[in-house]
């Protein structure tokens, strides 16, 4: 029997980013995936490529939850972009409806489509009603200063710093990203179980942001769990393919690139 993964997400219509890079990657990893949309994000290419912004209803996303859960006993699924207060509901109100082995929340706090204010009202909805789920949680240096609370990230003794502060507010483990973020040669990545701090180091591909990368890395962490490996061992697989997923990256008519998570060699 195949190893089942689930994801609730929002789709990004380009295809490098979103629920389309997290079923990419559960495919490549070997584990069947199940997804619920949560809001869709078109880029507009006749402005600046600017993200455009719609949800999918709430009872929408309560009824895809009842469809997935209901043919499948899903117990280790990932959390990425929610998008609005509404959704956040019913995603907590769903998650807390059955039992789950693992929760990896991909904190992805704001999109460029919404306003400030709605941005910070789902900041805060996700704080107090999904984070509490969370076994596992993957902040960037961005989104790691607003849950941390920390003005600055930009050594690796930042990204522990964070790593412990954010253990505090509940998750089981904390994974820092480094990313291009952080100056020096290295992509560095801070893993704390509560007690032990693993640190993951690759040099870096260039210095610019990839699309997709924060997503396929929470996503393959969530395939390697649903595998059976243990934490460590999933950050390990996951930081591994997105560095391969990097450098096989992918161009196009919009100014960034994408990540290719068919180029990881396992
Ligand atoms: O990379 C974060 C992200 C996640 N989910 C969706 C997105 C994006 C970024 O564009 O559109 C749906």
């Amino acid at each position: 029997m195949v190893n089942l993964a689930y994801v609730i997400a929002g789709s990004e219509a380009t295809g490098g980013a979103g629920i389309q890079a997290d079923l990419k990657t559960f495919q490549e990893l070997g584990v069947y995936g199940v997804g619920t949309l949560t809001c869709i994000v078109s880029f507009d290419p006749r402005n600046d490529w600017g993200h455009r912004f719609v949800p999918v209803e709430p009872q929408v996303v309560a009824d895809q939850f009842e469809a997935a859960n209901a043919t499948y006993d899903l117990d280790v699924v990932k959390i990425g972009m929610l998008g609005t207060p509404a959704t956040i509901d019913v995603v907590a109100q769903s998650l807390a409806s059955k039992r789950w082995h693992h929760v990896v929340l991909d904190p992805v706090l704001i999109c460029k489509g919404q306003e400030p204010g709605a941005a910070l009202d789902t900041d805060t909805a996700l704080r107090e009603k999904i984070l509490p789920f969370a076994t596992v949680i993957t902040p960037n240096v961005f989104e790691a200063k607003i849950l941390s609370g920390m003005e600055r990230i930009e050594s690796v003794d930042d990204l522990v710093e964070a790593a412990e502060r954010i253990h505090a507010l509940g998750p089981d483990f904390v994974v820092v990203k480094g990313g291009v973020e952080l100056p020096g040669p290295d992509a560095v990545d801070v893993l704390f179980d509560g007690q032990e701090i693993t640190v993951f180091s690759v040099p870096k591909v260039g210095e610019e942001r990839v699309s997709g990368a924060g997503c396929t890395f929470a996503a393959a962490i969530t395939a390697e769990l649903a595998k059976g490996n243990d934490v460590e061992r999933a950050v390990g697989v996951a930081k591994q393919m997105v560095t391969e997923a990097i450098e096989a990256r992918v161009s196009s008519n919009a100014p960034f690139d994408t990540v290719w998570q068919g180029a990881f060699t396992h």
